[in-house]
């Protein structure tokens, strides 16, 4: 058996997809798939700042958000490398207004999985030189192989996802992924352009003394959540707690998740859902929570049993150490 500190990704896939549920080989190729595509992002990235490449690329996308050409380069390296794998029928992402129907019509591809992905998240950042992630998040189609891929596809509720996980760009860039065996995360060796198991089975502490919320937004902010910020910040018993918010959903994640803390979007006055986007951002980090031991809720309950409507619908999400998304629950809820 290898040694574990030593194991690459692709050793680590052979070895755990017997583990995994369903077919081995499709699913070791989709995630090959990925691990290149975070190889061609993560090296345009980290250029960034040397060639004509940053600045927004003028576009706006569906969100109505300024397109910064990192995020058109990101969405179009990923949905490539997901093509080229022919094991994709289907590709949704948060720069794409409509879902990418693939070789739908060849009765040849018995193509089974559909991959969400948010391509470039927090790339507001890109320019300040602030880590930024990829999120994605692969489920099993629910309408017949050999098929066009409909809208059902990709409205699954969370609890249906097969895998999910993030790449951050951030100083050292890293692959965190489940299967829904565990948490599992490996650092990119950028002069060998191969990623390593640094992180096995990642566990979320069951508390924490980090919250990381836009505080700018507290006057809009439901009563419940206001209450709970406050009690953050009182001096009473492990309190106050720190403050750190990156305006990274990934880096803000991947942080609270080795130290133990929470992530709030709370819905507000002014973002009647919050922000961010079920389907392919707050789904694939609720997997990953939760497979870490942690919780991701919308304040009233489970993020992966709502029942998606639309493909950019966003939901309010706290998501983190299991007792303090409890926590914040029990204020909203009061
Ligand atoms: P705000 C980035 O745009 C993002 O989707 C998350 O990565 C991040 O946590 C959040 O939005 C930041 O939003 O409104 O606090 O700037």
């Amino acid at each position: 058996m290898f040694e574990k500190q030593h194991l690459t990704l692709g050793e680590f896939i052979i070895a755990n997809q017997d583990a995994f549920q369903y077919t081995s080989g499709e699913l070791s190729r989709l995630l090959n798939g990925i691990r290149l595509a975070a190889k061609v992002v993560n090296h345009e990235v980290n250029k960034a700042g040397l060639v004509d490449i940053i600045g927004a690329a003028g576009d706006t996308n569906i969100q109505g958000e300024n397109q910064q050409k990192l995020d058109v380069l990101a969405n179009e390296k990923f949905i490539q490398t997901l093509k080229n794998r022919e094991i994709v029928c289907g590709i949704a992402s948060e720069e794409e207004d409509d879902f990418i129907s693939i070789n739908s019509f060849d009765e040849n591809h018995q193509n089974k999985y559909i991959v969400l992905i948010d391509p470039l998240d927090g790339s507001s950042n890109i320019d300040v030189n602030v880590s930024v992630g990829t999120i994605f998040s692969i489920y099993r189609r629910v309408t017949p192989v050999g098929t066009p891929v409909t809208l059902e596809d990709f409205l699954q509720p969370g609890k249906n996802q097969i895998a999910a996980g993030y790449i951050i760009y951030g100083t050292s860039t890293m692959l965190v992924y489940t299967t829904g065996n565990g948490v599992n995360g490996f650092t990119l060796n950028p002069a060998l352009g191969t990623f390593y198991l640094s992180h096995p089975d990642m566990q979320y502490p069951e508390t924490g003394k980090i919250y990381s919320v836009n505080e700018g937004n507290y006057i809009h902010f439901p009563q419940g959540v206001k209450d709970y910020i406050k009690y953050c910040q009182m001096e009473e018993g492990d309190r106050p707690y720190t403050s750190r918010y990156i305006g990274s959903l990934v880096s803000d994640f991947h942080r609270n998740m080795i130290k133990g803390g929470i992530y709030m979007y709370p819905k507000s006055s002014v973002a009647e859902n919050g922000k961010l986007r079920l389907l392919y951002e707050c789904n694939p980090m609720a997997f990953l929570a939760e497979q870490a031991g942690g919780k991701a809720s919308d304040g009233f309950g489970p993020i992966m049993e709502i029942v998606p409507q639309e493909l950019h619908e966003r939901v309010p999400f706290f998501c983190g150490s299991k007792k303090m998304v409890e926590k914040v629950e029990e204020f909203i809820q009061s």
